[in-house]
Formats: structure tokens, C-alpha cells, sequence
């Protein structure tokens, strides 16, 4: 049997292999993608962030884990993907400019898609002119913005003014998350909405794109 606490200490221990091994063992005995990314995977990542405060960990060994955690989750995505249902809207998704980290966007786009969501993903460091462009070819009805540093939360504002100055922000809901940003802020920056993880990031799309009855 797949041994979970095995892949929680590839993840830490920043082995990709060996990670990308027990996630594919754990598909073969039907385990839920879903509950090895929340209960296994995620929290592994949150340990490597908590080592990486109080200086055991530093940039090295927080990429390694950020591999063995993408390892792991790439035979997860498709099935993350095939778990969803009806088409629901399109989605334009990019972690703001400045910012590197796509770990959680990667995941709250593959729940999109498994929730029926066309997703234009445009990776991370995204400016604003690729987010309205990608709007524009898209014909998207939502744009989701991450960041994971403070120094790169203003980047959403940003984003933000910059669809309204190319009149592009009245077509879109826009929705915003990654870990140091709140619904206070959210509200501040004048988006739509902000979800604390990627099962709320669908739940909201969804609530979002509903169409309102007279
Ligand atoms: C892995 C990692 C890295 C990797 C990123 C690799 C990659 N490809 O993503 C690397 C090594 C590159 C990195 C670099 C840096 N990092 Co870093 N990193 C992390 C770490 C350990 C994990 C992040 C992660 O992947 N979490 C797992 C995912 C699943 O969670 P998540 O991203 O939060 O996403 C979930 C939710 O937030 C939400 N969500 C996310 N986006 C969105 C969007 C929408 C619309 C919605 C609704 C929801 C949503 O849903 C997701 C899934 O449930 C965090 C610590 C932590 N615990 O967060 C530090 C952390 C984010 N990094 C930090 C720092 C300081 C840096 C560096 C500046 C370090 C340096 N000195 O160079 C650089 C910055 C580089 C840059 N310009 O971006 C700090 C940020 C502090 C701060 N508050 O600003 C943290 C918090 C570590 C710490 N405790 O100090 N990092």
C-alpha cells in the first residue's frame, strides 16, 4: 500500500522521485487525489514554509521541495481534471507580476478545469498588459490573480486599475487568493471575490459566473 507519510517526507526532503513514485502508487490503489493534496501534500509545503521562517530551510532546499511537490502533483492534475462536470465559463489565471510562485495557482487552475472551467493559464510574473490581452482574445468572464509574496499584493491592484483603464474589468469577475492575501484586502483592491484555497477558488467561480435569475 502507497505509504503517505512517505510522500509528506519526499516533499519535505525535497525528492522529487520518490514523491512522483508514491503519488503514482496512490492513484493505482484509487486514492483521492483531492485528499493526498489537502491532508498530505499541501501540508508538507506548509512545514517547508514554517523551516524556511525560522532559518532551517533556505532558497535550495525550498526549491527542492517546490519540485517534489510539482513531481507529485503531475499525475494528480489530469485526474483533478477528468473529476469535473458541466462547462461552466472561461477562466484567464496568472500569478501576479514579480512573483514566481505557481504551486497553488497550478492547482486552483486544475480544479477549475476539473470543474468544467475553460482555463487560460499564463504562468507566473504576469503583467497586467498580458492579463487584459489574454481577456481580450479569450472572451474570458474570469480573471484569477495569485501572489504569494506582500511585496507583489499591490501587483493585483494594479492589475485591477489597468483592466479598468482598457475597459476591459465590467466583463470579467475578478477573484483573487495565494496565502498572505485576505478578503479585507480584496474588498480593498475592488476585487469580486477571494478564496482561501482552491475547492473555494471553483465554488466561487461558479456562484460568480451563475447566471441571475429576474
Ligand atoms: C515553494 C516556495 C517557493 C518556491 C516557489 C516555487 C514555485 N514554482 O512555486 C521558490 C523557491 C521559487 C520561492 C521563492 C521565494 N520565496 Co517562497 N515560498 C514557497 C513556500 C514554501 C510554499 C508555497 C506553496 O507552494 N504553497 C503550497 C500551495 C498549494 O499553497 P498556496 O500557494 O498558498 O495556494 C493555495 C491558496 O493560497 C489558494 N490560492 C493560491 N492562489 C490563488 C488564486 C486564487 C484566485 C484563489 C481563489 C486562491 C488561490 O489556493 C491554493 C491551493 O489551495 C512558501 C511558504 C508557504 N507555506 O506558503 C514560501 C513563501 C511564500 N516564500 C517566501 C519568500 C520570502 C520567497 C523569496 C523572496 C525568497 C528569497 N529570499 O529569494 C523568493 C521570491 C521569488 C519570487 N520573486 O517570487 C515567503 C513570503 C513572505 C511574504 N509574506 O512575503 C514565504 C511565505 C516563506 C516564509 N514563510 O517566509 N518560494
Amino acid at each position: 500500500m502507497a505509504d503517505i507519510q512517505k510522500l509528506y517526507d519526499a516533499i519535505l526532503n525535497g525528492d522529487a522521485k520518490s514523491a512522483a513514485a508514491i503519488a503514482n502508487e496512490a492513484i493505482a490503489e484509487n486514492m483521492s487525489p483531492m485528499e493526498l493534496i489537502q491532508k498530505t501534500m499541501v501540508p508538507a509545503m506548509d512545514e517547508v514554509g514554517r523551516r524556511f521562517e525560522c532559518e532551517e530551510y533556505f532558497v535550495p532546499e525550498l526549491l527542492l521541495s517546490a519540485r517534489a511537490m510539482k513531481a507529485a502533483l503531475g499525475p494528480l492534475r489530469p485526474l483533478l481534471a477528468a473529476s469535473g462536470a458541466q462547462p461552466a465559463g472561461r477562466v484567464v489565471i496568472g500569478t501576479v507580476k514579480g512573483d514566481l510562485h505557481d504551486i497553488g495557482k497550478n492547482l486552483v487552475a486544475s480544479l477549475l478545469e476539473g470543474g468544467g472551467f475553460d482555463v487560460v493559464d499564463l504562468g507566473a510574473d504576469v503583467s497586467p498588459d498580458k492579463f487584459i490581452e489574454a481577456v481580450k482574445n479569450s472572451g474570458a468572464n474570469i480573471v484569477c490573480l495569485s501572489a504569494l509574496l506582500t511585496v507583489t499584493m499591490p501587483s493585483m491592484k494594479t492589475t485591477i486599475e489597468a483592466m479598468k483603464s482598457a475597459g476591459v474589468r465590467e466583463q470579467v469577475k475578478v477573484l483573487v487568493g495565494g496565502a498572505p492575501v485576505t478578503k479585507q484586502f480584496a474588498e480593498e483592491i475592488g476585487a469580486d471575490g477571494y478564496g482561501e484555497n482552491a475547492s473555494v477558488a471553483v465554488s466561487l467561480a461558479r456562484t460568480l459566473t451563475k447566471p441571475v435569475s429576474a
